[in-house]
């Protein structure tokens, strides 16, 4: 799949810190460039979206959370190798589309091109592959098979007049050196039960040998669409194979850091750590990042609860996108948080100040917000302590003029634009 045109990143003067960020497996803060060589591009997998309802303000939060993980790493002179799929096959899609009597590839189609020129206008940094569900099926199949040929997945029987044969991973046959159920999550099994049910699992499923083992394969039922799944027979695959797989075909094993939203931790990174692992004995990443939840009026914004802001919404209105982007670097990334007016009110006049001053910074001041910005963001990517920065720097008086302002001016816009994503010009 096509993603979305990259922008250019201005090249800052200076040094970065080395940066820390929180890994969940470990629940510490850990230095990414350690493990790999500091010089060996970070490589990172995001899960991307399933295409109905985008962009609402959680997407664009975590899209946005990332981004500035790969700037920062730019910025301390690492090139980064960046995918990202697009679930373009799942239950809730085709549910959506039954739904609302829509085809179910037009409807992906159409919430995929808006959430490209949502991330465009946000400024984000896009992946330089982009891949398709749908796409990975041809490659995932083989792996499928070579899972149930080392008995680490299994055929479960059809019930309710449904058919045989849908394929189900062992999850406790399947552990090794490189993983075990809780690897990557850390939950307890009642935890790992409670999120198994409420985010697409099937724990009650007859005929399974572990109550989370998660789906692989599913067999064609009449009306759905099917792709060829050779001796798995024909049907679709599950979703954390889709991930795993994707990931592994052009990442290193393992690669720097595996995010998404915390709303992923348990099933789908623990799943798709699990498949990786169950293939070829190594972890899927290094650290596993996740962001926190976004919600609207005290619950969760989710598509399925309908509760969204939508930045397409926004955008048509008027809203300036580096505004949206303010607000959304306001929040920590690893913080719950609940989008309102007037954080959006707020975010809109910091923009309004953070111009107006550009014109009188001089040089030396400039050189020591940048530095001020890259420290608060090499601790685990602390955004709203850089905006804090950047509030007190235009709430002070300008320096004497020196006649470096035009340059220093320059110098601030472009240095917002490459760490932070910030473009005031
Ligand atoms: N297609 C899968 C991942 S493979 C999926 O979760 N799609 S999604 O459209 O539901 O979400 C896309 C991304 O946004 C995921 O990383 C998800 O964790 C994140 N996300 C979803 N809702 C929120 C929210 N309310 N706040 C923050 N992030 C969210
Ligand atoms: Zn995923």
């Amino acid at each position: 799949m096509l993603a979305w045109p990259a922008p250019t990143i201005p090249h800052i003067p200076g040094n970065a810190p080395i940066l820390e960020i929180h890994d969940t497996a470990t629940d510490r803060l850990v230095n990414t460039a350690a493990a790999d060589q500091a010089n060996a591009p970070a490589s990172m997998y995001v899960c991307g979206i399933t295409p109905y309802d985008a962009t609402h303000m959680g997407h664009a939060a975590t899209y946005v959370a990332f981004d500035l993980l790969q700037r920062t790493w730019r910025d301390a002179g690492r090139a980064v190798n960046y995918v990202q799929n697009v679930t373009d096959i799942d239950d809730p899609l085709l549910e959506r589309a039954a739904a609302t009597g829509v085809d179910w590839v037009a409807l992906a189609e159409e919430q995929t091109d808006l959430f490209r020129a949502d991330m465009e206008a946000l400024n984000v940094i896009p992946p330089q592959e982009y891949i398709g569900a749908v796409e990975s099926i041809s490659w995932l199949v083989p792996l499928v098979e070579k899972l149930v040929a080392k008995d680490l997945a299994y055929l479960v029987p059809g019930e309710n007049g449904e058919p045989d044969g849908d394929i189900y991973f062992d999850s406790v046959a399947a552990s090794n050196e490189a993983w075990k159920l809780g690897t990557v999550s850390g939950y307890d099994r009642e935890t790992m039960l409670g999120f198994f049910s409420e985010r697409g699992g099937d724990p009650q499923r007859p005929g399974k040998r572990d109550a989370l083992d998660p789906l692989l394969w599913r067999v064609a039922r009449i009306g759905e669409p099917r792709w060829h799944g050779a001796s798995l027979g024909e049907g679709r695959p599950g979703w954390h194979i889709e991930c795993s797989v994707i990931a592994r075909r052009f990442l290193p094993a393992p690669f720097t850091v595996q995010g998404g939203g915390s709303d992923l931790i348990f099933p789908h990174h623990e799943f798709s750590a699990g498949h990786a692992a169950a293939l070829d004995g190594k972890a899927l990443a290094e650290s596993y990042v996740h962001t926190g939840m976004v919600g609207l009026d005290g619950e969760k914004m989710s598509k399925s609860l309908g509760n969204l802001v939508l930045v397409s919404k926004l955008r048509a209105a008027g809203v300036e996108p580096v505004a949206i982007r303010t607000v959304l670097l306001g929040q920590h990334y690893r913080s719950d948080w609940f989008w309102t007016d007037e954080l959006l009110a707020e975010g809109q006049n910091r923009v309004q100040r953070w111009r107006k001053r550009l014109p009188t910074t001089s040089l030396a001041e400039a050189t020591a917000v940048i530095s001020r910005i890259r420290a608060k963001l090499a601790t685990d990517l602390n955004a709203p302590a850089a905006l804090a920065v950047l509030d007190a720097y235009a709430a002070q008086e300008p320096d004497t003029l020196d006649g470096s302002e035009s340059e220093g001016g320059i110098l601030l816009s472009e240095a917002l634009d490459a760490l932070l994503g910030l473009k005031l010009g």
